[in-house]
């Protein structure tokens, strides 16, 4: 039978807007979450059922005798998913260290019956919170190992009473972790989020940086905005340079993360993330930080990003370092990182800061 000719057009005119809002939805939600629809790739996660992370850990880590012969399984066979998460009272190191016996000095592990196929490193921003800094610890450790990867955590610690600065913290973060290691991948880690499913694995995407925290219980487990990219996120070193880093200028809370985003696009790249259902995060409750207090000129920063992204970053890094050590769980690395800068009222005069 044939349409009659308005009909047609009207028929094309569906199709083609059909298209387009098909494109639109692949675009904004990933190709990936139309397969799992379709296919069902994987049944959702059920939170209400949660294992211990620690839970037959000893038992897959077999004796140091074994030798390694070959590389690890693409995925590790000793994922649990759902992993449960007590928060009412930080562990003390001991017991940390007495559950990983084979993390060794500076925070370093490799699984001992296979070769690790990723090596991570693992980069927390820190100064003054000790109790989140053993919770996550306690969390961690056992949940990257459960991953099978080689790694490595980093603590970079602000020293000093000046304004925190968590984006130029992860860059001296990155500049130091590549001292140690040829790192696969570099994880950028809030010290007061513990993921709460192993399936979210601390590797990298091949072509772009990873939002991982995407899915976090301080908003209700969904994201607060479309290009939010704080908390958690994983970048190759290549990636990494190829926005310049993370910018230096963010003083205080917030702004950076939007920035870094920004970088991304501009740069070139665009962002991925964890699914929203396997990407959940309990963040430890607390209040602003002294010396953390919201950084007022973000906004009017945020403007420039676009002009001065090239020149603020990996290559206009600079600081003290006051100590490298080795602690049992972590490599600590304390820095003096200067403080704020006096900004200029007027803002058509702001320049590098
Ligand atoms: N950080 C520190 N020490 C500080 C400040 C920040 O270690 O003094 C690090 C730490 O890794 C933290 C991250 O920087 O996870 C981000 O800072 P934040 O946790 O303060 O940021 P968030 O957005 O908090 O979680 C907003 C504070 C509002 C509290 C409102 C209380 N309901
Ligand atoms: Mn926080």
């Amino acid at each position: 039978m044939f349409l009659a000719r308005t009909d047609k057009r009207f028929f094309f005119l569906c199709l083609a807007a059909s298209q387009f809002l098909f494109i639109l939805f692949l675009y904004r939600r990933g190709v990936s979450s139309v397969f799992q629809g379709v296919f069902g790739a994987r049944p959702q996660w059920d939170y209400s059922k949660t294992q211990d992370v620690y839970t037959n850990l000893s038992l897959f880590i077999p004796d140091p005798e074994t030798v390694r012969t070959q590389y690890c399984p693409i995925t590790s066979p000793i994922l649990v998913g759902p992993l449960s998460i007590a928060l009412t009272k930080a562990p003390n190191l001991k017991k940390i260290q007495l559950k990983n016996r084979y993390v060794t000095p500076g925070g370093y592990f490799s699984p001992r019956h296979c070769f690790g196929r990723y090596r991570t490193a693992v980069i927390i921003p820190h100064r003054n919170r000790e109790s989140h800094l053993r919770t996550l610890l306690y969390y961690l450790h056992p949940f990257l190992q459960r991953q099978q990867l080689h790694y490595a955590i980093f603590v970079v610690h602000q020293a000093g009473n000046a304004t925190f600065n968590r984006a130029k913290l992860l860059n001296i973060g990155v500049r130091e972790a590549l001292r140690y290691d040829d790192w696969d991948c570099l994880i950028l880690h809030d010290v007061d989020l513990i993921p709460e499913n192993d399936y979210n694995l601390y590797i990298c995407d091949e072509y772009y940086p990873k939002h991982l925290s995407s899915a976090m219980d301080k908003f209700q487990y969904s994201l607060p905005y479309w290009t939010y990219f704080g908390g958690v996120s994983a970048v190759t070193p290549d990636q990494f340079m190829k926005m310049n880093g993370f910018p230096n200028t963010y003083w205080g809370w917030g702004g950076e993360d939007d920035d870094i985003a920004m970088r991304i696009r501009l740069s070139g790249m665009s962002m991925t993330r964890t699914p929203l259902s396997m990407g959940r995060y309990k963040m430890i409750p607390h209040d602003r930080d002294s010396g953390n207090e919201e950084n007022s000129h973000r906004h009017n920063q945020l403007r420039s990003t676009r002009k001065m992204w090239r020149d603020d970053g990996m290559n206009s890094l600079d600081f003290r370092l006051l100590s490298r050590e080795k602690t049992q769980l972590y490599t600590n690395i304390t820095v003096d990182i200067g403080e704020a800068p006096v900004m200029p009222t007027e803002p058509s005069r702001w320049r590098l800061f």
